[in-house]
């Protein structure tokens, strides 16, 4: 395999851009090498510039749960773009998106739609905080809700401390607002709560982590984490950005039976254009403005080609229903991924919710970010470029996920499962 004009493209955007790219998940820092220039995407397909093509299980990183240039999406974005691009003036396309979003998620009765998630989880804090009149929010050791300053917080030593900023720019006062808990621990939380539950305005999390690798709630963490919310009147806030829709039309919460108070959206709602959103109850939503006093706004909020992109997106999932097909091909893949390192000797875990799976290089389960930070991540990055030159692009890291779209079929996960054989059987000889 070839990526000369791979690494010409590379060198010259690093002369332009920070890294060379747009977001340093895309840096292939934790994998090495440099990361690869995409021409086009099709159905379950990435093409690179250098004619390579892969099986894509990326998918943008989530968004493109019906596939690459799916032809009915493609036709809708265009049709609005014939339209003008964008009017600084409300749509009749963004109340269509937001009554899709609440048809398929009762606990949201309003939504506001942003261009990002990390827009809809920084400005549902902000709902949150203003809502409840309190400072403290609580997030988890591995769990991102994007680059908001008061999110970007690496957890203590200790299950339940108060923060410490992570990235050069966030304030140590930023940071103190803070509350950084292990994900999966009960006795933690019941702690955090004893000693801070009065002063928190929000608790926000990953019903289904993707962002340390998949990792599952335990059905008692979520449990207490509602029962404790409620308790102590902070609101829950569910970070549906990458499970909503993904792993069900209704998200996380309708596997878990969980109401959250709010939930962060994006992704699959754009359908690969740039669309967030954050919703909950019409009590608590009636307090954004203009409707109230919190401030939030955005000139490309609802923009019609992203409107297009999402109601398309929405109503295929809706109409389609790939859930069942989507749920018997991951179960396919992990029962694949599992006898190709068993074979191999290599140990593994696999955390799989629907279409969204991790093959994690531990040796025990990994339940939290301190399981997962004992994963062989040396051994991941040449996994990687292993499945890489057998034309399979996995996530560039071990703590993402990897997500199978409706385009990908038998001979795509039957394909990936003969690769990954191979690729496993080479790192054992190794
Ligand atoms: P964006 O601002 O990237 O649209 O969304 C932030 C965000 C919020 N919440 C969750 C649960 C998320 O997973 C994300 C973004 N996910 C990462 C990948 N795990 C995006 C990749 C990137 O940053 O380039």
């Amino acid at each position: 395999m070839a990526f000369e004009k791979s690494r010409a493209a590379f060198a010259r955007a690093k002369q332009v851009i920070p890294g060379g790219v747009n977001s340093p998940a895309r840096a292939f820092g934790a994998v090495g090498g440099e990361p690869l220039f995409i021409a086009r995407g099709e159905g379950a397909y990435l093409f690179d510039i250098d004619g390579n093509r892969y099986i894509d299980y990326i998918g943008s990183w989530g968004p493109l749960i019906l596939g690459h240039a799916h032809p009915q999406v493609i036709a809708r974005i265009t049709e609005a773009a014939r339209n003008g691009t964008s009017f600084g003036a409300p749509t009749e396309a963004e109340t269509r998106l937001a009554e899709l979003i609440i048809a398929a998620v009762p606990s949201v009765e309003k939504v506001r739609l942003v261009s990002s998630g990390t827009e809809a989880t920084m400005s549902a804090l902000r709902l949150a905080r203003g809502f409840t009149g309190r400072d403290l929010v609580a997030k988890f050791a591995g769990n991102y809700h994007g680059h908001v300053d008061s999110l970007l917080v690496a957890a203590g030593s200790s299950a339940a401390t108060l923060g410490a900023p992570n990235s050069p720019g966030v304030t140590p006062g930023t940071a103190r607002d803070t509350l950084v808990l292990r994900y999966n621990d009960v006795p933690g939380l019941e702690a955090a709560f004893a000693e801070h539950g009065r002063r928190l305005a929000a608790v926000i999390v990953e019903p289904v982590v993707g962002n340390m690798g998949c990792v599952l709630p335990k059905p008692e963490f979520m449990a207490a984490l509602r029962r404790l919310t409620a308790e102590y009147g902070a609101l829950l806030i569910f970070d549906e950005v990458m499970t909503g829709f993904r792993v069900a039309y209704g998200g996380a919460q309708s596997l878990l039976g969980i109401r959250p108070d709010l939930t962060t959206f994006g992704k699959i709602i754009g359908g690969g254009l740039p669309v967030g959103a954050y919703g909950g109850r019409a009590e608590i939503m009636d307090h954004v403005l203009p409707a109230g006093k919190v401030f939030q706004a955005g000139t490309l909020s609802g923009n019609p080609l992203a409107t297009a992109a999402g109601i398309a997106t929405l109503e295929l999932l809706r109409d389609g229903n790939p859930y069942p097909r989507l749920e018997q091909l991951g179960a396919r893949l992990e029962e694949g991924l599992r006898g190709a390192a068993k074979a191999a000797g290599v140990p593994v875990q696999l955390a799989r919710c629907g279409s969204m799976l991790t093959l994690f290089f531990a040796e025990g389960p990994v339940v939290d970010w301190d399981s997962a930070a004992r994963c062989d991540t040396r051994r991941y990055a040449r996994f990687f470029w292993e499945m890489i030159r057998r034309g399979v692009y996995l996530p560039c890291s071990q703590y993402e996920a990897m997500f199978l779209s409706a385009a990908h079929g038998d001979a795509e996960i039957e394909a990936t499962i003969a690769a990954a054989t191979a690729a496993l059987a080479n790192l054992s000889a190794e």
